[in-house]
C-alpha cells in the first residue's frame, strides 16, 4: 500500500498528523503509548532475561553479551527473538490487548505481519554505539513498508544513547552495508558516514511508556551509553501483509510472517526501487553489535 492509501484508512490509535509525521520524516515518536500495567509486565520479562544471562558463558545466535559479562555482573547485549523466550513478550507484540499492533496498522496498512524481535540493551558506563545504517538490507522485502517499533520499558534520555534519525532519509538512497573486502559489516563506510547530513538528526529521548517507530529504509544511529544507567531497548519488526522476505531471517522465530491484524495476502507487491542482498543468513547470525565491531569476522580469524 502507498502511504496516500494508508492514510486514507480512518486511524486506530495514533493521529492524522502522526501518521502524516511518520510518512515525511522516515520516523515517529509516540509518547506515553503503553500502560503502566504494560510497562511492569515487560520490565519484569526483561529481568528474568537478565537473570538467565548470568549462566551464559559464550555469546552465540540467542545471547549476545558485551566483553566483561559475568554471572555477577552480567552485561547483556542483545537477546535475540525474545518473544520466543518469555510469553509477556509474544502477547505484547501480537495479542489483541496489545496497542502495539494497532500502532503498527496505522503506519504499515491493517494487515499486519510479524517479521522479528529483538531486545537491545546497552548496558550502563560502556554500552555499545550503533553505527549508521539502514535495516532493510539485512532483511530485504518485496516492498518497503517494514518498520521497527522500540519500547522503552524505562526512561531513556541522550546520555543513555537513543536512537537518531535523519528526517527524510527513509526517501534517499540505500547504503552498502559491506566493507572493502565484501565482508557484512551492517553499517555505512566511514566515506559515506562523513556524506550524510548529520546536523538535522532528532534523537528520540523518550520517558517510560514511550513507543518509537522507524521506517526501513530510515538512516540511524545510536551513540554509546556511557551514563550510570543502562538502557534497555525492546524491538519488534513488523510489515504490511503483502511485504515478502525473499532472504533468510537473520533473527528467525516460529512466529515469523505471523499476521497480528486483519488477514494474509494474496498479492505480493513490489516496491521499483532496489535493494542491497545481505549474506546468506541460513547458517546464522550473530547481531549487528558483532558485527558492526568486526568481532565475527575475528572470531573466525582465530583472534577471539
Ligand atoms: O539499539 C540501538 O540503539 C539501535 C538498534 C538498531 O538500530 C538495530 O538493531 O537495527
Amino acid at each position: 500500500m502507498t502511504p496516500e492509501q494508508i492514510l486514507s484508512i480512518p486511524p486506530r490509535v495514533l493521529s492524522q498528523r502522526q501518521r502524516e509525521s511518520y510518512f515525511e520524516d522516515g520516523h515517529l515518536l509516540v509518547e506515553n503509548a503503553i500502560s503502566t500495567a504494560w510497562v511492569e509486565r515487560l520490565r519484569a520479562a526483561t529481568n528474568e532475561m537478565i537473570e538467565q544471562s548470568r549462566k551464559v558463558t559464550k555469546r552465540d545466535a540467542v545471547w549476545d553479551m558485551e566483553a566483561g559479562h559475568s554471572a555477577d555482573n552480567p552485561r547483556l547485549r542483545r537477546l535475540s527473538s525474545p518473544v520466543d523466550h518469555h510469553p509477556v513478550f509474544w502477547e505484547y507484540a501480537s495479542s489483541a490487548q496489545s496497542p502495539l499492533p494497532d500502532i503498527i496498522a496505522d503506519l504499515v496498512g491493517p494487515d499486519v505481519k510479524f517479521h522479528h524481535s529483538k531486545l537491545n540493551f546497552k548496558w550502563s558506563k560502556g554500552g555499545a554505539e550503533v553505527k549508521w545504517h539502514q535495516d532493510i538490507p539485512a532483511w530485504p522485502h518485496t516492498n518497503y513498508t517494514p518498520c521497527t517499533a522500540g519500547t522503552y520499558i524505562y526512561d531513556c534520555n541522550r546520555e543513555q544513547g537513543p536512537m537518531g534519525f535523519i528526517p527524510g532519509s527513509h526517501n534517499g538512497p540505500i547504503y552498502s552495508e559491506y566493507d572493502e573486502n565484501g565482508e557484512w559489516v551492517g553499517c555505512l563506510s566511514k566515506e559515506d558516514t562523513a556524506k550524510l547530513d548529520t546536523s538535522k538528526v532528532q534523537w528520540l529521548e523518550a520517558k517510560t511508556g514511550s513507543i518509537t517507530i522507524h521506517n526501513c529504509r530510515s538512516l540511524h544511529y545510536s551513540e554509546p551509553n556511557n551514563s550510570p544507567i543502562a538502557r534497555p531497548l525492546l524491538l519488534n519488526v513488523y510489515s504490511n501483509a503483502n511485504a515478502m522476505p525473499y532472504s533468510f531471517n537473520p533473527i528467525p522465530s516460529p512466529r515469523a510472517g505471523e499476521i497480528v491484524r486483519g488477514k494474509p495476502a494474496l498479492w505480493a507487491h513490489h516496491d521499483p526501487r532496489p535493494c542491497l542482498i545481505p549474506p546468506d543468513w541460513s547458517g546464522g547470525y550473530s547481531s549487528i553489535f558483532a558485527k558492526q565491531q568486526g568481532e565475527d569476522a575475528k572470531a573466525r580469524g582465530g583472534m577471539m
